[in-house]
C-alpha cells in the first residue's frame, strides 16, 4: 500500500461513525409510535381521570425502567441556608438571594447552590423561571460579570419575573467518570440497578429540591415556577416537569433526542449515538435501545404528555438539525391527545410554523429560531411574552 492509501484508510477509520445520522427529510423513515390513551391491559382511557388515576403513572413508569432511571422519593432531609441577600442590585432593579440546598440521606450530603433575582419592586411573590445551567457557571453568576442571552437575568427582571438558577454540577458532573460525585452518593442503590438514575436524572432531582426550597421562599410564587432547560438542560427541564407536577410549566430549548424530538423518526441524533457519547445521562437499560429504537416502549410525545395539563413550551433552531426541528414539532403534537383531556385544548396546525413564527398558546407553545443550538434573549423574549399572556 502506498504511504497515501495508508492515510486514506486511517482516516476513514478514525472518521467511522457509529452508524450515519441522517438528514434527508425523504429518509426519515416510517415508524409506529406507542399509544398513547391505551393502557397496559389493552384498555382505551377515555378521561382526564383515567389518565391521572392510571395510565399516568404507567407511562411514567416506562420512562424510569427504559429511559431516565428511577427517581428517589425519599431521603432524609433538605436544609436551606441564604449566603447572600442583597436587596437593591442591578442597578436597584433586582433583590438578590443566594442560597445553600442541602439534601442529606445516609451519613452523605450534597449542595446545590441557587442563585435567585426577584424584581426589586414587586409587591408579591413573582412568577420565577428556573434554570437548569448546564454550560458554563459564568452564565449564571450572581455578579452579573458576563451577560449573555442563555440567561438574561436583566431582561427578565426588566418584565416583571424572577429568575433563578443553579449549575447541574452540584447535582451530578456532566462528565461519564465523575457524575456519580454529586447527588448519587447519597443514593448509592441507583448505581447499582439497570434502571438507576444517572446524571439527567439527578439533575431533575436537584430541580426539584430547588423547588422545595422555593416553597419556603416568600419572595417567589412557588405555584408558578418554569422549569427551563438548554439541549441536556432541555431534557432534564422536560424529566422534572414529568416527575414533579408542582412545576407550573416547562421550556424545553433544543432538548432533541431523548429530549422533545421523536427517537423512533430516524433524523439527526439517534439513541445510540446519545449513548455512545454519554453513557452516564441515561440509565443502562437505555443502552438495549441502540439502534434499535422501534423496540422502546415509549417515544417522546409521551414524555411532554405527563407534563399535562401544565404547558410545555419547546422550541428549535434551524440550523440546529441534530435536534431534528420537524422531530420535536411531531413530538408535540403526538402529545395532544392527553392534553386535549383537559381544557384549554391545543390544536397546533399540521405543519411546522415558519421560522420566527412562535405558536404562543396554551397548553402547548413552539418556535423554530433562525441560527444555531443556543439558548438566546430572543428564545427569552418568547417565553416571557408567554408567561405575560397565560401566567402573570
Ligand atoms: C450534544 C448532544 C445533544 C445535546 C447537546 C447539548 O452533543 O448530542 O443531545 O444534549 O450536546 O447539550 O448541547
Amino acid at each position: 500500500m502506498t504511504r497515501s492509501l495508508i492515510l486514506i484508510s486511517l482516516t476513514l477509520l478514525i472518521f467511522q461513525p457509529v452508524s450515519a445520522q441522517n438528514y434527508d427529510e425523504a429518509k426519515a423513515g416510517t415508524y409506529t409510535l406507542p399509544p398513547l390513551l391505551i393502557d397496559s391491559n389493552g384498555e382505551a382511557v377515555k378521561n382526564k381521570n383515567q389518565w391521572k388515576t392510571s395510565r399516568r403513572a404507567e407511562v411514567l413508569q416506562l420512562f424510569e425502567n427504559n429511559v431516565y432511571g428511577t427517581m428517589p422519593k425519599v431521603f432524609d432531609s433538605v436544609s436551606f441556608k441564604v449566603v447572600n441577600d442583597q436587596p437593591g442590585v442591578m442597578q436597584g432593579a433586582a433583590h438578590l438571594k443566594e442560597t445553600e440546598v442541602t439534601i442529606y440521606n445516609k451519613g452523605e450530603q450534597a449542595t446545590i447552590h441557587v442563585v435567585l433575582f426577584t424584581p426589586q419592586q414587586a409587591k408579591k411573590a413573582v412568577p420565577t423561571f428556573l434554570l437548569i445551567n448546564n454550560r458554563s457557571p459564568k452564565n449564571t453568576l450572581a455578579s452579573r460579570d458576563t451577560i449573555m442571552g442563555f440567561w438574561p437575568a436583566e431582561q427578565v427582571i426588566a418584565a416583571g419575573y424572577g429568575i433563578a438558577a443553579f449549575h447541574v454540577s452540584d447535582a451530578a458532573p456532566d462528565d461519564k467518570d465523575t457524575y456519580q460525585n454529586g447527588l448519587l452518593r447519597l443514593f448509592p442503590d441507583e448505581l447499582t440497578r439497570d434502571n438507576g438514575m444517572k446524571a439527567i436524572g439527578a439533575w431533575a432531582f436537584g430541580a426539584s429540591r430547588v423547588l422545595d426550597y422555593f416553597e419556603k421562599e416568600d419572595l417567589v410564587d412557588h405555584k408558578k415556577v418554569i422549569v427551563v432547560g438548554h439541549s441536556r438542560g432541555g431534557k432534564a427541564s422536560l424529566w422534572a416537569a414529568a416527575q414533579d407536577q408542582r412545576f407550573a410549566m416547562c421550556v424545553t430549548n433544543c432538548s432533541g433526542n431523548t429530549g422533545a424530538a421523536l427517537s423512533k423518526r430516524n433524523f439527526g441524533e439517534t439513541v445510540e449515538k446519545i449513548n455512545t457519547a454519554f453513557p452516564h445521562w441515561f440509565n443502562t437499560n437505555y443502552k438495549k435501545y441502540n439502534g434499535n429504537e422501534a423496540a422502546l416502549p415509549v417515544d417522546q410525545h409521551m414524555l411532554i404528555a405527563l407534563a399535562a395539563p401544565r404547558p410545555v413550551y419547546a422550541t428549535n433552531a434551524t440550523e440546529d438539525l441534530w435536534a431534528d426541528p420537524t422531530g420535536t414539532y411531531l413530538a408535540m403534537r403526538n402529545a395532544e391527545p392527553v392534553f386535549n383531556l383537559y381544557s384549554p385544548q391545543s390544536h397546533l396546525p399540521t405543519t411546522p410554523p415558519k421560522p420566527d413564527s412562535p405558536i404562543t398558546a396554551w397548553p402547548l407553545s413552539y418556535h423554530n429560531r433562525t441560527g444555531i443550538h443556543d439558548l438566546t434573549f430572543y428564545d427569552w423574549e418568547q417565553f416571557v411574552l408567554f408567561a405575560d399572556r397565560y401566567l402573570k
